[in-house]
């Protein structure tokens, strides 16, 4: 069922136009965007979706970003009714489809941020995928998901 879920989302959004790196690389991401946090808390998180354009499966094996000491790729798994992060070493993009990092699952997890991030500052994390190649993703600092506000009325806005 969540399987399908993601499929239907994946298509949708199949078709807005990438960045150049991005375009040559037959990948692309959207709905970019890291959780705005007090400036006390030193950790925080990142989420996009990630799609793979070609026939050929991708692997991305790491992200760094200069916001914190430490960039990881996280999961969520739930275990005797508790859910613990782990960290994900790789992650498969399987060919034309994608990968959702969100809330509760897979996420960009920033240990030691080096300064407070402020709601609108754009983050920068560099993924790098098995062989070697590196791409940009900026993603948005604000309280929560994408169109959070509008969830209860029926209809979805993309800004
Ligand atoms: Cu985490």
């Amino acid at each position: 069922m969540k399987k399908w879920l993601v499929a239907a989302i994946c298509l949708i959004s199949a078709g807005l136009a990438p960045a150049l790196a991005w375009a040559e690389a037959g990948l692309s991401f959207e709905q970019g965007w890291v959780r705005a946090v007090p400036p006390v808390s030193t950790n925080t998180a990142g989420y996009f979706m990630l799609h793979n354009n070609t026939d050929q499966d991708r692997v991305l094996v790491g992200v760094s970003s200069g916001v914190a000491e430490v960039v990881e790729m996280h999961t969520v798994i739930e275990a005797d009714g508790a859910s613990t992060m782990q960290q994900l070493k790789q992650l498969v993009v399987p060919q034309q489809d994608c990968v959702l990092f969100e809330p509760g699952g897979n996420h960009i997890m920033f240990i030691g941020l080096k300064q407070p991030l402020n709601t609108g500052d754009k983050v920068t994390v560099t993924l790098t995928f098995q062989g070697g190649e590196t791409l940009d993703v900026a993603l948005l600092v604000q309280k929560g998901p994408q169109g959070q506000q509008d969830m209860g009325h029926g209809h979805h806005h993309h800004h």
